[in-house]
């Protein structure tokens, strides 16, 4: 039997919708709407469209968005210095900075410099740290909205065993840490496997939920699911296709055609984790200006 799908469109919805009476409370009953400045160095055709996302999901719920889009010749030292404008304006709520940077920019550098209470991104070392530890922290995007994703669509991830394939600072080490927190809502056991990881489909075959966030397509295919697992897939590849109107289609990591046969429920590309990353960027804004207004 075919699995069911996980629309993360829909739940963003659900989301947004929350969110965005939550932002009219705050104007309303504080004076305070959130502000959201977002930093593009080039013009990488996904990263254009990533910000572009995350703009009009500002609008949605009527968060301030401020882009601050630079060729790609920015340097470092000039990025450092808007980061530092940034952290002092009272009106920027939250700061992100569009990964991947251009080669010539160290992203340690530039994450390091972004005031960890407006790190909308949680990935400064601050953040990481008081993750790790189960502190109260601005979460990374991805990570938490996967997990929301999974809660709100019913999973229960309590006691199941999770294997996570990719070890990216973005994804797969925080999703792996948030999943094995002692808290509701998480308490997995959690494998990771990687690029270094010999015979991966060992691994994941024993999974009861599998994610994937490895960067290339079929990454994972059907015999390396086991019946009725539940699949999300993170990853948002562009494959060239001519009959498409922009000249190519998202796919993900995740052989969908073939691993809906065999798994309980999947996630899609496009319409999975993409708008949950974005909604939770909204979140953590939201929460970043509460804090900065000692609002409840
Ligand atoms: N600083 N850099 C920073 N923060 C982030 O959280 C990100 N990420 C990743 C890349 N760099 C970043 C994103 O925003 C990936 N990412 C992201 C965000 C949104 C979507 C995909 C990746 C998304 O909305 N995907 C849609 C399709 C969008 C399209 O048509 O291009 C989807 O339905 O999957």
């Amino acid at each position: 039997m075919a699995a069911k799908k996980l629309s993360g469109t829909k739940v963003a919805r659900a989301m947004r919708k929350e969110m965005a009476a939550e932002v009219e409370r705050l104007k309303a009953d504080h004076g305070v709407v959130p502000g959201l400045a977002v930093v593009l160095v080039g013009d990488n055709p996904a990263s254009v469209s990533y910000v572009s996302g995350k703009r009009k999901a500002c609008e949605e719920v009527a968060i301030n968005s401020l882009e601050h889009k630079r060729d790609a010749d920015f340097t470092e030292e000039a990025l450092l210095e808007l980061i530092a404008e940034l952290n002092a304006d009272p009106a920027v709520n939250g700061i992100l900075v569009q990964l991947p940077l251009p080669d010539h920019i160290d992203e340690h550098h530039v994450l390091d410099a972004i005031d960890p209470s407006k790190d909308v991104d949680g990935f400064h070392p601050i953040n990481l740290g008081r993750m790790l530890v189960g502190e109260e922290c601005l979460l990374p995007c991805t990570p938490h909205g996967v997990q929301q994703l999974l809660l709100r669509g019913g999973v229960d991830i309590e006691g199941k065993h999770v294997v996570m394939v990719g070890r990216s600072n973005i994804v797969g080490k925080p999703l792996a840490n948030i999943l094995l927190q002692r808290k509701e809502g998480s308490n997995a056991t959690v494998t990771v496997c990687h690029t270094r990881t010999p015979d991966m489909a060992v691994h994941t075959r024993q999974a009861d939920i599998l994610i994937v966030a490895a960067g290339r397509p079929n990454t994972i295919t059907a015999d390396m699911v086991a019946d009725g697992a539940v699949v999300v897939d993170v990853g948002v590849n562009r494959i060239e296709d001519a009959s498409r109107e922009r000249g190519f289609r998202l796919v993900g990591d995740v052989d969908y055609a073939g691993v809906r046969e065999k798994a309980s429920l999947i996630t899609p590309v496009p319409g999975g984790v993409g708008p949950m990353t974005i909604t939770m960027l909204l979140h953590n804004t939201i929460a970043a200006a509460k804090t900065a207004h000692g609002v409840e």
